[in-house]
Parts: C-alpha cells; structure tokens; sequence
C-alpha cells in the first residue's frame, strides 16, 4: 500500500464514527456534539441516508419513548429536537443533492397549533433532492396561509404535515378550505406525520398518504404521473 493510500487508510479510521455516538449526543440534547460527529460520520464514509435512519430518526424515536414514559420532559425533548436539526443540516446537502430542477411546484406545512417541522423539513429536503420546488409555509399554519400560498405559487402538490391527534383535523379543514375556494381541482394532497394513516387520509379526501420521507416524494410522482 503506497503512502497517499495509507494516509487515506488511517484517515477514514480516524474519522469512523459509531452511529450510537450520535444518536447519544441528540438524545443528551448536545448540538456541538450531534453536528461534529455527523461530520465525522460522512467524512468517514457513512452514508448519509444510514446516519439520518440508524442515528438521528432513532435518537427522535428513543426521546418520543422517553417523554412518553414520562423519564424526560419538554424542555430535554427541546433540545433534542435543536441538536438533531444542527446534525440534519449537516446531511441537507447531501440529501437534497440529487436535484433535477423542473419536477415541479409544492406548497408544504405543518398544520395550524402544531409545532413539529423536523419531519415536514425532511419531506422538504427529498422533495427538493427529487426536483420539486419547494414552498414550505412552515409551522402552525392556518388553512387561510395554504390558501394564500397556493394562490400565489400555482403549485401542483400540497403537502400537509400534523405531528398530533389533536392537530390531524386541521388537515381536512386545509382541504375544505381548497374545496371553497375553487383551488381543490388544480392540486394534489399529499398528508403524512406519525399518527395519520391511509385510511385517516381516505377519509379526509386527501389524495395520497405517505408513512415517511422517501415515500412521500415516490407518491407525489405517482400522483403527478412523474416517471
Ligand atoms: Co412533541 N410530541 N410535543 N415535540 N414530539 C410527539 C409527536 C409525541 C408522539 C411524543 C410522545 O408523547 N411520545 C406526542 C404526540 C402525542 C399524540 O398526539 N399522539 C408529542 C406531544 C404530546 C407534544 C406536546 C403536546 C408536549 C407538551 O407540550 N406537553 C407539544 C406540542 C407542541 C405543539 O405542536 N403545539 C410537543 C412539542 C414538541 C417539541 C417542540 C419539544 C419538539 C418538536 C420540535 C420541532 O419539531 N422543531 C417535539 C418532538 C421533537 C417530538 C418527538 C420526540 C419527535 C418528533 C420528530 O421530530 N421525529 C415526537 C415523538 C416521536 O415522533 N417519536 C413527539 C423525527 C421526524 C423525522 O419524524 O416528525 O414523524 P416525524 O416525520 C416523519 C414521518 O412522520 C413522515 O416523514 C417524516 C420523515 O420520515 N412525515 C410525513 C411527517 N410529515 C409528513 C408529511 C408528508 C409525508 C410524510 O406529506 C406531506
């Protein structure tokens, strides 16, 4: 093995990182930690794609199980959700690097009294790295804001997020809200978030589901019949 080689050898062992290191350091909500090892992670050759499942969507599950055990309370949930998005920027590029711009245009949010946007930004992320435009009107939105965004960018997609029982009925009220304003007929509705279901989107008269990223950007192909 010549040198350069050897160099390169030692470097990628230097910068292995385990996926637990950083599924730790968002859990202990550390945001330092979380991004420089993620870093490490990449720069060691992990894949992008196994660090986002394997650390930082377990760490958020682990820290759901916790706060739900009641062992952690808000404020550690908080920061957990701060270090893991520091460490999901650093996966963004990568993520999103596969863009085709031209795909076409969606208007994404979280539904209004919902706070929750780790996931709807992933959704964001994929739906960029697959080509779409992405409008995203962010947090606590109400339905007269995806109105107005729709409206205003002529998307083809609405992509609802609700991360809560108690904010999944917003998302029919966004629909409803597309009925009466004459703009149900130019859009798709794409719905997801951890309590909604297939047949919670059936019954709200969205037009696809989607369980989590990667298959949210495959239906919305489906529904715009993108190859
Ligand atoms: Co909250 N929270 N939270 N929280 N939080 C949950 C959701 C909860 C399940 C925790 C628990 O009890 N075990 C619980 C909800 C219970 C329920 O209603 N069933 C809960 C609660 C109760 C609350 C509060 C009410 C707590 C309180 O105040 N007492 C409060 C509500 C505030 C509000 O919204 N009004 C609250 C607050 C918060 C924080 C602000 C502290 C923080 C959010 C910070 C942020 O997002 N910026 C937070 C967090 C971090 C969580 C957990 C731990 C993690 C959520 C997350 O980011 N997951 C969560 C427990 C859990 O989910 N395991 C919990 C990682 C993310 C990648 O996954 O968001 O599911 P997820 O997104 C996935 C899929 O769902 C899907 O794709 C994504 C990627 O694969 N998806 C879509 C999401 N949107 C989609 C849209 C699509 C398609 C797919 O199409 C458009």
């Amino acid at each position: 093995m010549g040198d350069t080689e050897q160099r390169k050898k030692l470097d990628k062992e230097q910068t292995m990182v385990n996926l637990s290191e950083i599924k730790e350091a968002i859990i202990q909500g550390k945001p330092d930690d979380a991004r420089d090892l993620t870093q490490r992670a990449l720069r060691g050759g992990r894949e992008a794609e196994k660090v986002l499942s394997e650390a930082l969507i377990a760490a958020m599950n682990e820290v759901g199980e916790r706060f739900g055990r009641n062992e952690i309370f808000f404020p550690e949930m908080l920061v957990a959700a701060m270090a893991m998005k520091d460490a999901l920027a650093v996966l963004k590029p990568i993520l999103v690097s596969k863009g085709i711009k031209g795909t076409g245009k969606v208007v994404l949010g979280t539904v209004q009294g919902d706070l929750h946007d780790i996931g709807k930004n992933l959704v964001g992320m994929l739906f960029e790295g697959a080509g779409f435009e992405v409008i995203d009107v962010g947090i606590d939105t109400p339905k007269e804001e995806f109105v107005k965004a729709i409206r205003e960018n002529g998307p083809q997609l609405v992509g609802l997020s609700a991360l809560l029982t108690t904010t999944m009925p917003r998302m029919r009220e966004v629909i409803s809200a597309l009925e009466q304003e004459g703009l149900r007929d130019q859009v798709k509705v794409i719905v997801g978030g951890a309590p909604v279901t297939q047949e919670y989107a059936d019954e709200i008269g969205a037009d696809g589901y989607a369980p989590d990223a990667p298959s949210a950007t495959n239906k919305a192909r489906d529904l715009l019949g993108i190859a």
